[in-house]
């Protein structure tokens, strides 16, 4: 009993564990945040953009939701590596470009943001501005390599092909926290862009060999390279090799895809890695090994090891199904903020006020001393 009531009162303690079916509640229904005491930097910026988190012992990652400060709706904004220790990404995005025009996914709209049932995957569900194309993408930390995984759907709603389509994957890891120091490659023969730092490294890859990159300097300042992001404005990347951060934000990257057509109900697929490794060969290793999956063996494997840890739990008695969703989520969470080397850790992110109010291990200490 006492492991079951500590699960529920953490659940107090943690934040944006939407789940699967369920409303996102939308700003305006959220009457309580503007009227109760906000923390000090949510008053004068805004409240953090954390939507959830996905984590595998090794490393946590975080979705954005679509408000907040600084919020891109669907972007993946951090990357604490290793156990949890030190934040590496800015921010990673999709965008297509097609009639002329670029759309970063988060400027389109947002349909629906979810959890899967028992699983770390993160859901985020757009639709274009123009009602002509759906876009999925569900971002998981795998089990057995310390990847991201993105798994990207588009599909033609309208009742004409669309043609020229190009898809971008666009990354600004910041590795070390700051990116200043970093350095970026694009290795053609392997197609995957190559980041390192200081004893961290990271390959950002898909399934499929990119016809398009960029090795890109933030904001092109101090760099010797033309800003990823603004170079797929126009559809076209540079296919710079490399950059280097200097002194300045650091460097981006981004990797283009073309598509042809896409005819009327058709789905285009892709699978997109970031990979994290203490060298260059580790991180390119982690990305092998998680291309040689299916997304659907990911789902899979995802779905069996929760299985395995919730099997380990009490099972509530008397209480509802609505509620025993919340308890093996309250489960879930608490096994994803636990790294591997068995350490607890106070939050599951770094960004303010969200880590104010999320401390799953003092309220899990705290729930167990009040339970007993
Ligand atoms: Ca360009």
């Amino acid at each position: 009993m006492k492991k079951l009531t500590t699960c529920f009162l953490t659940l107090v303690f943690l934040s944006a564990c939407n789940t699967e079916n369920s409303n996102i509640p939308l700003p305006e229904e959220q009457s309580e945040l503007t009227t109760f005491k906000r923390d000090i930097i949510s008053r004068a910026l805004g409240d953090a953009p954390n939507f959830a988190q996905t984590a595998n012992g090794n490393f946590s990652a975080v979705v954005s939701r679509g408000y907040g400060r600084g919020a891109k709706a669907g972007a993946i904004i951090e990357f604490l590596y290793p156990l949890y220790a030190r934040d590496h990404l800015w921010d990673a995005y999709n965008g297509i470009y097609y009639n002329d025009k670029l759309s970063w996914f988060h400027e389109m709209n947002l349909l629906k943001q979810s959890v899967k049932d028992d699983t770390g995957i993160i859901i985020s569900e757009f639709k274009s501005k123009d009602n002509k194309l759906n876009l999925k993408t569900s971002d998981v930390a795998l089990r057995d390599s310390d990847t991201l995984v993105r798994h990207l759907e588009i599909t033609n709603k309208s009742n004409e092909t669309i043609n020229n389509l190009k898809l971008f994957f666009y990354e600004f890891l910041t590795v070390n926290y700051l990116g200043a120091g970093d350095s970026l490659s694009f290795e053609p023969e392997k197609g995957v862009l190559n980041h390192s730092g200081s004893n961290v490294n990271f390959t950002v890859g898909s399934d499929q060999k990119p016809e398009q990159w960029q090795a890109g300097g933030a904001e092109n300042l101090l760099t010797n390279a033309y800003d990823a992001r603004k170079d797929a404005e126009d559809g076209k990347l540079k296919n710079n090799l490399s950059s280097k951060g200097g002194a300045g934000l650091g460097v981006n990257g981004n990797l283009g895809h073309s598509l042809k057509s896409l005819k009327a109900g058709e789905k285009f697929v892709i699978n997109y890695y970031i990979s994290a490794g203490k060298n260059s060969q580790e991180s390119f290793n982690n990305y092998n090994s998680a291309r040689a999956k299916k997304w659907e063996n990911i789902e899979q494997q995802e779905l069996s090891f929760w299985k395995n840890w919730l099997a380990k739990a009490k099972k509530p008695v008397g209480t509802d199904e609505r509620i025993n969703r919340v308890y093996r989520r309250a489960l879930i969470t608490l096994k994803q903020d636990t790294a591997n080397n068995g350490a607890v850790i106070a939050s599951p992110t770094l960004l303010t006020p969200v880590y104010a109010f999320t401390w799953p291990r003092d309220g899990s200490v705290t729930a167990s001393f009040l339970a007993s």
